[in-house]
């Protein structure tokens, strides 16, 4: 078929699976991401650069609102920027855990046992950090949470895959990332402490919602 295109496309033509096998490679990739979990206790054993370099090409393959790509992964292994995100860190931590009045936060993260030290900012090796750009080029970006969130889940299943843990940590407020890692006019999105989970790492003991919980059919299953 020849359509009229105003701008360049080019034939899209990924391998068609026998419908087993596109079972079979659905179940497979649920059972990989079934077991991921998020982590709160690092082993401090080095990751090497290009498994954050991999990570982030994966990341960077999301869809975005018109082709924006509007983030920007800013990653460190430098101890004493990460002892500095981590002071910045714990002190707005604690003045969510002890100074505001937040009764119903306290009780959704109760069984997380989170509270307001996080070691894990300077015993993980590398910091990677989300910035979404709300403009570029003084043009403003579309769906610039819904891209970045996108492809920060991406960047959670590639480390995932990679036997690598992470977490999702967004202290609150955290412009203080902006100025310690030099990105002004940057959104900071979510940190994420990377490397391997401790040797004796615990997790809470929580579930997946049930499939019922999570899809609904609507309309004729014809
Ligand atoms: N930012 C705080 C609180 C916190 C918030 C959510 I949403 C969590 O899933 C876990 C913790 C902290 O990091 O401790």
């Amino acid at each position: 078929m020849t359509r009229p295109h105003r701008h360049p496309f080019v034939p899209y033509t990924p391998p068609r699976l026998p419908v087993e096998e596109s079972l079979d490679r659905g179940r497979a990739f649920h059972r990989l991401l079934d077991a991921r979990r998020s982590v709160r206790w690092f082993s401090s054993d080095p990751v090497p650069a290009q498994a954050i370099e991999l990570a982030v090409r994966a990341a960077n393959t999301a869809p975005s609102g018109a082709h924006q790509q509007p983030w920007r992964f800013v990653a460190t292994r430098d101890r004493d920027l990460k002892r500095r995100i981590r002071a910045a860190a714990e002190e707005e931590e604690r003045r969510f855990y002890h100074e505001r009045e937040i009764p119903d936060w306290h009780t959704a993260l109760a069984r997380l046992e989170t509270d307001a030290t996080k070691e894990f900012l300077e015993t993980a090796p590398w910091l990677v950090v989300a910035f979404a750009q709300k403009q570029q080029n003084g043009q403003k970006t579309y769906y610039t949470n819904e891209s970045v969130g996108i492809a920060c889940g991406f960047l959670i299943a590639a480390l995932h895959s990679m036997g690598l843990a992470t977490l999702t940590h967004t202290p609150n407020p955290m412009t203080f990332l902006g100025d310690l890692l030099g990105r002004p006019g940057e959104r900071p999105y979510v940190l994420f402490p990377v490397g391997y989970p401790a040797d004796d790492c615990e997790v809470p003991d929580l579930r997946r919602k049930p499939l019922a919980d999570a899809l609904t059919f609507a309309g004729e299953l014809a």
